[in-house]
């Protein structure tokens, strides 16, 4: 038996050895630990290095509240790796799966060369520079702003850093090819196909970096998804040293099984190169998928000659804490979080992403749209041409091979921000023959390289100024990012809009590239208004479009912008830094808005209760002690059920992916329970809300723990660190409590006001607490029941806070109000507790102040509250009561 066993671990340790460098054909692993990090330059000898693992970005802590400021500019890392002979004897390449935006490799202090660009895969050469033992690499990556390389600005941040996995390549002397535009270095397309087989065209590029032209053969074998391999070739070629050479294959699949959405059937394909004695030299190994897709206003989009409407979202690369520098398994729960909600389109905008996204659309059947990040305005010169161009190619040949992808998107709203309207010395005329010529030169790349797939253009809705630069009838599908009803106008617009668009253009199949609008996941309002931020508008505004969208044929597909909330480093909102038009959160929490899409678009049963992530909430108890709130159940159901607290409450009908309820909540916990029946399965949700009652009049002398109240809003706000409910302002009737006076504050924006401030409140994480306010009030009063209280005041000065001009707001622009002088006195139950209050003098403007005051009420007086003004209006923005006993 011990015989046997050595005999074995003697095999076993043979495997091994053949399983050396030398004999192997190709060895890739990632080198993303323990790299030293340091701002700004390389001085290795200087202090402030610090240990990082890639992926890695500096910018993750950059744009929260009011940190001084996004850092720009160059970082450096370095890390030593050990070569040994073996190793030293084979070509060596380092491969960057994404790095922003500029990246420049140093190998033992030689400069090994540069990339351009923040989003696409890139693969240098590094073995002349190599040596036995330790070697050192140096990589500076520089996130500046540069006129020549795209993006020049956009609604996103630029995290700058090795944000994505680096990997060395080990490689024999002849093998296939990795630094063809850093793809696979293996093209697969399948330009005929038939129920009885495909036709598979394979292009490998060889590289031989031996003096000597040498024979070879190159082997394709293609798998399908049980394993079986059912095709193959083997030819003799000769590799040329010195470039990389291309070599076509064609290999028939019988009875190919294809590519769909509902059965995203992959086939692998491995390629392996030998040589005369039959040494394998390379092998790698590509996932393909046999399918034709289309595009036509009359049909829409045929994936294998069925019509399919593409429902889906965008997506952003960023993560709450993390900026871009995501783990592989949190973009890929990104791609099933989309597929669970029932979406078969994905528009990566506005750039590249991981390759685990695209990995996980082709396995998951999700057509996609894939985009180069050329934005907003372009530069008039050779270089930005050139590198949008360079750009298209890393992105086409990196995504070759994903039969997910069905579309290649560049130019973003490219006339959203044209440099002529600011920049006198620009010439309209010749601005547009430009970006013309560059829309151009990026079409024809694509259409190049793969002939066989359609190109899209989004343009914002001023379609007029598309016309003008002659943009419309370049690309293959027209892209529309519309925002009616939330940027400007009303709900209706959207639709209005597209038929006008359709009856212009009725050959032209377009696709609603972006439609959203922002929900900060923590507001609520039961009077819904634009620009509110609360998630009922939201819901609002996506039960109005895509109902719309469905009921058109030229409008072959939609993504909702955005799948996840994103960081956007110039945006105001609700969320400082913020764009939170994400159906989840920055940390992938589902919102209403994803519900309500999964009821519409998920096939198998489902039933979720609205707003069960809204458990601290707070509310008026009616006389019978209850307080009445609508609860919204989203379901595919036809009808569903709602209990509370144990009891029965209503059945109600469906309609548009949702039913209603008039829930009477307790004060306490409140159960609720919707349940329902589909095809004979019963389903059902569960949810627990903390209701926090305060009697509306306290006449009854009801029992009384606390209050928040926000000041001039119809909002209410749930704090979800603290666990704090706060709920809208009312009007103080005698025996209840409420603001005497004054008006609720109103942001002015370009067209209009919007009715909340998007001022980054600086020092809190809570802004919408201090965003909305009332002013020129004269009391608050609250006929409470005698005791000992706290009470804390809460103030912001929103006047004389600088704002940023932010393009996207478009019509929402919010205005800058001047400074206004502000002092008043404020007196509790006639004692004068702040004398001539500046609150901008006291913390600063735009800074939260809190002022926490122990009261006691005696006599039945109750609380009041005074403003007394002596310059300019009086304000506040909450009010929380708390009962000591
Ligand atoms: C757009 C842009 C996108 C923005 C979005 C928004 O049209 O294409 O980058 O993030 O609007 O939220 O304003
Ligand atoms: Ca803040």
């Amino acid at each position: 038996m011990k015989k046997l066993c050595n005999l074995l671990i003697l095999i076993f340790l043979g495997i091994f050895q053949a399983y050396s460098t030398e004999n192997n054909p190709r060895i890739t692993y990632s080198i993303n630990d323990s790299w030293q990090f340091r701002l700004g330059t390389s001085d290795i000898g200087k202090e402030g290095w610090s240990t990082v693992s890639i992926p890695h970005t500096w910018n993750a802590e950059d744009c929260v509240d009011d940190f001084p400021g996004f850092y720009h500019g160059t970082g450096w890392y370095r890390k030593n790796i050990q070569v040994d002979s073996a190793m030293l004897s084979r070509p060596l390449y380092i491969f960057f799966e994404g790095a922003n935006q500029r990246t420049e490799l140093f190998v033992n202090r030689h400069r090994v060369g540069e990339h351009i660009g923040g989003y696409t895969f890139f693969c240098f050469d590094i073995t002349p520079y190599i040596r036995e033992g330790e070697n050192q690499l140096v990589v500076c990556v520089d996130n500046s702003y540069d006129s020549e390389i795209p993006p020049l600005s956009a609604d996103f941040t630029f995290f700058g850093g090795i944000y994505r996995d680096v990997s060395l390549i080990s490689v024999s002397p002849i093998h296939i090819s990795t630094t063809h535009y850093a793809s696979s270095g293996v093209y697969v397309h399948t330009p005929e196909i038939t129920e009885e087989k495909a036709l598979v065209d394979i292009c490998t590029m060889l590289s031989n970096t031996q003096k000597v032209r040498s024979k070879i053969f190159v082997e394709h074998k293609i798998y399908s998804a049980t394993g079986e391999c059912v095709a193959a070739s083997r030819k003799k070629v000769a590799v040329d040293t010195e470039r990389e050479q291309a070599f076509n294959t064609q290999i028939v699949v019988n009875h190919p099984e294809l590519w769909e959405i509902g059965r995203p059937n992959l086939y692998r394909l491995q390629t392996y190169l030998w040589d005369n004695e039959g040494k394998l030299l390379d092998e790698v190994s590509n996932t393909f998928g046999i399918r034709t897709c289309s595009f036509s206003a009359e049909k829409g989009f045929e994936l294998n000659g069925k019509a399919v409407k593409l429902l889906g979202t965008n997506r952003h690369q960023c993560h709450s804490g993390m900026g871009n520098a995501l783990k592989d398994e949190m973009h890929v729960r990104d791609i099933e979080l989309l597929h669970e909600m029932g979406g078969n389109f994905l528009r990566i905008a506005h750039y590249p992403q991981d390759e685990m996204v695209l990995a996980a659309c082709n396995r998951l059947g999700i057509v996609t749209s894939v985009e180069i990040p050329v934005i907003n305005a372009i530069t008039m010169n050779q270089n930005f041409s050139d590198n949008c161009v360079e750009m298209m190619k890393e992105m086409i040949y990196q995504c070759f091979n994903s039969p997910s992808v069905c579309i290649w998107t560049y130019m973003n709203e490219i006339m959203l921000r044209p440099p002529y309207n600011s920049e006198p010395s620009i010439k309209k005329d010749e601005y547009l023959k430009y970006l013309y010529h560059i829309a151009e030169r990026i079409e024809n790349t694509a259409k190049e390289i793969d002939p066989g797939r359609a190109t899209m253009l989004p343009c914002h809705g001023n379609l007029a100024a598309y016309e003008e630069a002659n943009l419309i009838n370049l690309s293959d599908i027209l892209g529309m990012n519309l925002y009616n009803g939330w940027y400007g106008g009303d709900f209706s617009g959207f639709e209005a809009t597209l038929d006008k668009i359709h009856q212009k253009y009725p050959d032209k199949p377009i696709i609603v590239s972006e439609y959203g609008a922002d929900v900060d996941a923590r507001i609520h309002s039961f009077k819904p208004e634009r620009f509110d931020f609360s998630v009922d508008y939201g819901v609002m505004y996506h039960r109005h479009y895509l109902p719309q969208i469905m009921q058109r044929k030229f409008v072959v597909g939609s993504a909702v912008w955005n799948l996840n909330d994103f960081h956007s480093e110039e945006r105001m909102d609700a969320i400082p830094h913020i764009n939170c038009k994400g159906l989840v959160t920055l940390d992938r929490v589902p919102k209403d808005t994803y519900r309500y899409y999964r009821a519409m678009l998920n096939k198998e049963p489902y039933v979720a209760i609205g707003g069960s992530d809204w458990y601290n909430r707070s509310g008026v108890a009616d006389n019978s002690g209850v307080c009445y709130y609508p609860v919204s159940v989203y379901t595919n159901l036809k009808q569903v059920s709602l209990k509370v607290n144990g009891k029965m409450l209503a059945v109600s009908e469906v309609q548009n992916g949702a039913a209603q309820f008039n829930v009477p909540f307790i004060d306490g916990i409140n159960q609720l329970e919707a349940e329902g029946t589909f095809q004979g399965r019963y389903i059902k949700d569960f949810c627990r809300v903390s209701m926090k009652l305060v009697p509306g009049s306290f006449d009854n002398k009801e029992s009384f723990t606390e209050l928040n109240m926000l000041f001039g809003t119809a909002r209410h706000f749930e704090d979800k660190t603290a666990s704090l409910a706060w709920q809208p302002e009312r009007e103080y009737v005698s025996g209840g409590w409420g603001y005497v006076g004054g008006k609720a504050f109103r942001a002015r924006t370009k067209r209009g006001s919007q009715p909340a401030s998007n001022l980054d409140i600086y020092g809190t994480e809570q802004d919408p607490i201090f965003q909305t306010q009332r002013r020129g009030l004269n009391s608050f009063k609250a006929d409470l029941p005698d005791g000992r209280y706290v009470v804390y005041l809460y103030w912001a000065e929103l006047s004389g806070a600088d704002v940023v001009d932010l393009a996207y707001q478009l019509d929402n622009i919010v205005q800058k109000e001047k400074a206004t002088e502000r002092l008043f006195h404020v007196d509790i139950n006639g004692v004068r507790v702040l004398s001539s209050l500046d609150v901008a003098k006291e913390v600063g403007v735009r800074r939260p102040m809190i002022c926490k005051i122990p009261v006691t009420i005696s006599d039945k007086k109750g609380l009041t509250v005074d403003f007394i003004p002596i310059k300019g209006e009086t304000m506040i923005t909450a009010i929380r009561i708390l009962k000591m006993d």
